[in-house]
């Protein structure tokens, strides 16, 4: 594993975000001391391996891939530091991590591309700019793009996510089959695994940390994707304990349910903020 692999966010109050440049992974949010996110006991750091929790990023591709690992390349590649953390007048600190095309990744997906990822530490919120540029003169290329945000719970059961009621999803645990969300709140008491699509802007997370909420703004990510592997899957992964299932909830933002295309010589942008509340 190579020299300096974290670096730390630190606004004071204990407030703190932790990045591993192995994936540009978010592997601790803590706000007041209260860690907010999930990393398994049993997550892998061999600078090789997706880390099991915190914020892994999904691109260029979600999901299994012919070309190469499942969820894409970036979760498993050593990012750079833009941008070291910064105070801001503000007093809150940001710092800006990328990656762009090389050897690895054209072998798996043969386009230039340079994205930059910046996180801004707020008193209680967490902010995240993507920034996907495309510098060729002649090449379009797609992609999809996702933060596979897994938040810390003390109970997966009590928890309930606003935001899905008549958005349609695709139910990965019932083959792939389309439904509509008829519920006001969705709540988790089984394997879940569904992409929804087209969903708001906004959703929020109760019972998270301490009884709290979280908010969820995300801008030009239409997808929303939930997962809970349960038992069932808990055992299926060996980085992940059979009974951690319940203290997790994964609620992603992301672009998945159809490719952002990006013309020569243009950008795509999304954001998302995270706050307690
Ligand atoms: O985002 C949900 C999902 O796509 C699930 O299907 C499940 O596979 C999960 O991601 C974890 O994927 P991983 O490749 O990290 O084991």
């Amino acid at each position: 594993m190579a020299a300096t692999s974290v670096v730390v966010l630190d606004r004071g109050n204990n407030t703190t975000c932790t990045i591993n440049l192995h994936g540009a992974t978010v592997v601790s949010w803590r706000v007041n001391n209260q860690e907010q996110l999930f990393v398994s006991k049993q997550a892998v750091f061999d600078g090789k391996k997706p880390i099991r929790g915190g914020i892994p990023f999904v691109f260029p591709q979600f999901g299994p891939w012919t070309f190469g690992p499942q969820h894409g390349f970036a979760r498993i590649v050593r990012w750079s530091l833009e941008k070291a953390p910064e105070r801001l007048a503000s007093g809150d600190v940001e710092a800006i991590f990328s990656i762009m095309d090389n050897d690895f990744t054209r072998s798996m997906w043969n386009y230039p591309f340079r994205l930059t990822y910046r996180l801004i530490l707020r008193e209680k919120e967490l902010h995240f700019n993507i920034a996907v540029y495309n510098p060729s003169k002649d090449l379009t290329f797609s992609f999809n793009m996702l933060l596979h945000t897994y938040f810390k719970v003390p109970d997966v059961r009590r928890c309930q996510i606003t935001g899905l009621h008549g958005c349609t999803f695709i139910d990965k645990t019932r083959e792939n089959t389309v439904y509509q969300e008829g519920r006001d709140v969705v709540t988790i008491g089984e394997w879940t695994d569904r992409i929804y699509q087209n969903t708001p802007q906004e959703h929020i997370i109760t019972n998270v940390v301490s009884g709290r909420k979280m908010r969820i703004q995300k801008y030009n990510f239409p997808d929303t994707v939930i997962w809970n592997p349960w038992i069932d899957h808990a055992k299926d992964m060996g980085d992940f304990g059979d009974d951690e299932y319940p203290n997790m909830v994964c609620v992603e933002a992301g672009h998945v349910s159809s490719p952002v295309i990006l013309l020569p010589g243009t950008a795509f942008e999304a954001s998302q903020i995270l706050q307690v509340m």
